[in-house]
């Protein structure tokens, strides 16, 4: 299994995680449920969690010496760390992903990626290094704080899961290689919104529901749909709806992660016109709809 050299920000991403899944695990007893009443980038309310893992990360990540840049959902601008070209890496995560459960003690979780620098790039151009499309992802994974605390990782050979054993307080390996099922008869979306997805997606659905052998199960926490997504197989999808029609999932930090670990371990992601993994990202903020699982699924949504 390989790190790469980034291990330098796997090592702050996993003692934050550790952090974070502490309080989450504690939440109702600290009195830090409930939102701050500040509202982020993306017009959504902040709730004191998303605040706190924020921060976490932020510290974690903001004194590796190989570390350039942080970006996060809740924040408009980046953190330069350093211009210096040592701080090679650039971290882009959203901190706690379903936050919104927070409140119902549904699973939520923290997703990341890392890039290194534009080398056709000078170091001061901080966006031109951000703006990176997700194929020159050097590492990517997630961590779900659900009812253990699960890390998967890839750095390009394959997806590896680790479980946090709390009794010594490190991430255990507990899969290696991972595969996601080629096939699966679940698919996972916010159907109150099926009549203005576009109409392919709308006849799949209605397609899957006539055959009488699938399931549906949606969470509304992104890291928790995909990551049983990539155990059990299926298909998560969130299109684009007439309202929204990039849908509302950021591409740097949600889809070319998670595109990134569905590709390592045999799956497929696209947004309905291109693989997530080959565009070319305008905004830092971006977003993109998704459809992602197994490659068998995803085909039958894209000829339906
Ligand atoms: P929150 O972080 O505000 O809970 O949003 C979570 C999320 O971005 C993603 O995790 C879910 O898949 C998606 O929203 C659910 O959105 P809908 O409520 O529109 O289905």
């Amino acid at each position: 299994m390989r790190l790469r050299s980034s291990v330098g920000c796997f090592s702050g991403i996993t003692l934050a995680t550790k952090i974070i899944a502490a309080y989450v695990q504690r939440a109702g007893l600290l009195e830090i449920m409930g939102d701050t009443g500040r509202i982020n980038v993306q017009g959504e309310k902040v709730q004191k969690l998303d605040e706190f893992a924020n921060e976490t990360l932020v510290r974690c990540l903001g004194y590796r010496g190989t570390i350039g840049i942080l970006v996060s959902e809740e924040d408009d601008e980046p953190h330069v760390i350093q211009e210096a070209a040592s701080g090679k890496y650039i971290v882009l995560f959203d901190p706690l992903d379903g936050s919104s459960n927070i409140n119902a003690n549904v699973s939520i979780g923290t997703i990341f990626s890392i890039l290194q620098r534009d080398a056709n790039h000078d170091t001061k151009e901080v966006m031109a290094h951000i703006l990176q499309a997700g194929s020159r992802q050097v590492a990517a994974g997630y961590v779900v704080y659900g009812s253990s605390t699960v890390l998967a990782y890839t750095a390009g050979e394959g997806v590896h899961i680790f479980t946090l054993d709390p009794s010594i307080g490190a991430y255990v390996l507990a899969q290696e290689n991972i595969r996601m099922p080629h096939a699966g008869r679940i698919y996972s979306v916010n159907e109150a919104y099926q009549k203005s997805f576009p109409e392919h997606i709308q006849r799949y659905l209605e397609w899957a529901k006539q055959q009488g052998n699938y399931s549906s199960r949606y969470i509304g926490s992104l890291v928790a749909d995909f990551h049983r997504t990539l155990i059990r197989g299926g298909v998560f999808l969130y299109p684009g709806t007439k309202k929204t029609p990039q849908g509302k999932l950021r591409l740097l930090y949600e889809a070319n992660p998670l595109a990134f670990v569905a590709e390592e371990a045999g799956g497929v992601a696209l947004d309905g016109q291109q693989r997530i993994l080959d565009k070319v990202p305008h905004a830092m903020h971006e977003r993109t709809p998704l459809i992602i699982g197994s490659p068998e699924e995803v085909q039958r949504v894209l000829s339906s």
